[in-house]
Order: C-alpha cells, then structure tokens, then sequence
C-alpha cells in the first residue's frame, strides 16, 4: 500500500483562508500525513454528526446507552448515596462531563431532589449552546435544581469548581471514556485526579467485554447509521476545507479486536484516488482500499478497570453493572 501527500505552497501566508488554520486543519493535516492515516472521532460531532449519533443511540444493535440508562434507573439510590456527602452539612456540586441531552442524569437528578438533597448540577461542555439549552430544558422540567454551567475544557473545569468550598462528584457517563487510546486516557484519569480531594467522587461509565459478535453488530448496525456516522467525517472535510472528496467511493468499516477490547473502525478508500483540500492547498493520494483510522471504542473487564483506576490515583469504590453484565458505571474515590 502506498500514500502520498502532495503539499502546494501558499502564494502567499496571508492569503490562506482562515480554515487553514483551524484545528481541524491542523489536524487534518497531520493525520493524513502519517504512514497509516488517521483522523480523531472527536470531528465526529458537528451538528449532522451530533443528529446521528442520536439516532445511533435509539438503534437495536447499540446496547450501551440503552443499557446504563437501566442500570442507572435500578441502581439510582446506592449510585447517588455513593456520591452524596454522607455526614456533611456543605454544598455538594454534581459535575458532569460531556452531558449531551442530559437525559440519563436526570435519573440521578431526580433522585437526589426526591431525596432532599442540597446540591448545584453542573454540567459542562466546550459548546456554549448545548449547555444553554440543556439548562433551558432542566429549568423547564426540573425548576427546583440548582444549576451553573461551565464552558470549559473537561480537566480546567474541574480545577475551577476545586476552588469552590464543598465536596464534589464527577460524571463521566455513557463509555466516552472508551475513545481514549490507553495512554491519552491515563492522562485524562490522573488530570481529572489533580484537583479532587478523598472525599470527592467520580463516576465512569465503562462499556464491558462480552460476546465479540454483539460488540461489532453496535457499531456496524444493519441500517448503517454508523456508517452514515463514520461517512459524515467526510462530508464535514468537503465543507469546512472545501475539499473534493467523492464519498460514494469510501465505506464505512469496523472491527473488534479481542485481545485489545478495541472497537476499531476506519474510513475505506474503494479505489485510488487524491483528494484536493483547498483550504489547506493541499492534496492527499489513497491508494486503493487504503484506509483511514477514525475512531477507537475500548471494552472493558472489571480487573481492567480496577488497574486503570489504581494507576491514575483512584481506587474503585463500587462496581454497578446490568443483569447481563454488559456495561458498568463504576464509582471511584481519589
Ligand atoms: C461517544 N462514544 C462513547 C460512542 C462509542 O460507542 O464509542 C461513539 C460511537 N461511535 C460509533 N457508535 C457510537
């Protein structure tokens, strides 16, 4: 297999267009520059990316979201008193990473104002609009919550609230933290560690091993809306880099690798080709079936999960899981 990228000079540093140095520019840049090309499923999410992720999240093969949400809703009570002050008058604040539509916390939300507890929910996000519609919508239906959002990067924003007098427990739900490469998300554990103190709590959402077939029936489901989530990634280079890329000859591919609990899914080129970014004045050849690495979801096992806990500082408090044993949302304690 062969790659080569052709690189244009500027007429001129002042005349490139703006996307030229964006991050997804930079980023696509370097990507497609390596011996085997890759690009971060963290361009995933523009708005279309956001609309089929949704729809990933309602389909039959896609257990996770489904799965914790029940997991949450049996196990609420034991959940929320794993991470609510246990003998402390001071103010709790709930923090969430990432709460997209919100609708898995407010399963917890429900139960700690059912339950009398004091407590700010706060959500945060590097999008300012989710947030202020996520608070518009818990205002609506939950008007009692406290809520203060945040718009921050995940690890700055914990260092803000640690300022904050109070106890504090962290959400990060729904197997995100299974986009990580194993060493991106050690850093992650232990910059989200920094600022916790040993009465605070984080709980994780981890998608577990199980059978490998059910693992890559989620993330190539028979309607392609994974491949059609996969796909957007180009579709989102033909508009923010005015590239040219004909999406009718790339697939959507994906497999699962057992002995790294890896979901691996890729961008295939169906023939050779070069693709022109105009933006970046640059070209990229493919060859044929030549592919482009664009997402990683780990699966994990309990042992696993201990020992990435134990090495970023944490010990694990509880381990929640579904009767099938399917997915886990672990409490860890600094
Ligand atoms: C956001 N994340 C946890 C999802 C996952 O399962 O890795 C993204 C996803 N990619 C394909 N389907 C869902």
């Amino acid at each position: 297999m062969t790659s080569l990228l052709a690189t244009v000079p500027a007429a001129s540093d002042s005349a490139a267009p703006a996307a030229a140095t964006s991050s997804l520019a930079n980023h696509v840049r370097e990507g497609l520059r390596k011996p085997f090309k890759t690009l971060s499923s963290m361009y995933f999410y523009d708005d279309e990316g956001s609309r089929l992720f949704q729809a990933i999240m309602a389909l039959p093969e896609y257990y996770p979201t489904r799965t914790e949400f029940g997991l949450l809703t049996t196990h609420r009570a034991a959940i929320c008193a794993a991470l609510r002050p246990t003998s402390t008058d001071e103010h709790f604040y709930l923090m969430e990473l990432g709460a997209g539509d919100g609708l898995k916390t407010k399963i917890l939300l429900r139960h700690l104002l059912d339950t009398g507890a004091k407590f700010t929910y706060v959500p945060v996000d590097i999008s300012t609009a989710a947030l202020d519609g996520l608070a518009a919508a818990l205002q609506a239906e939950l008007p009692d919550l406290a809520v203060e959002t945040v718009v921050a990067d995940y690890a700055d924003a914990l260092t803000l609230m640690a300022s904050r007098p109070g106890r504090k427990a962290v959400l990060f739900l729904g197997s995100n933290i299974g986009n990580f490469l194993p060493a991106d998300r050690h850093t992650f554990l232990r910059r989200l560690r920094q600022p916790l103190t040993s009465d605070d709590r984080l709980l994780v959402g981890f998608d577990l091993q199980k059978d490998p077939r059910q693992i890559r029936a989620a993330y190539d489901d028979a309607q392609g809306v994974t491949a059609a989530f996969n796909l957007n990634l180009l579709h989102r280079l033909n508009r923010e880099l005015q590239a040219d890329i004909d999406v009718a000859n790339w697939q959507h591919y994906t497999d699962y690798d057992p002995l790294t609990g890896a979901v691996r899914s890729f961008l295939v080129s169906t023939k050779a080709q070069t693709v022109h970014f105009a933006a970046l004045q640059e070209s990229v050849s493919f060859a044929a079936w030549e592919m482009i690495h664009t997402e990683n979801s780990y699966k994990f096992t309990k042992p696993l999960i201990e020992t990435l806990a134990a090495e970023a500082g944490f010990r694990m408090q509880e381990f929640f899981t579904d009767e099938r044993a399917f997915f886990s949302d672990v409490v860890l304690a600094p």
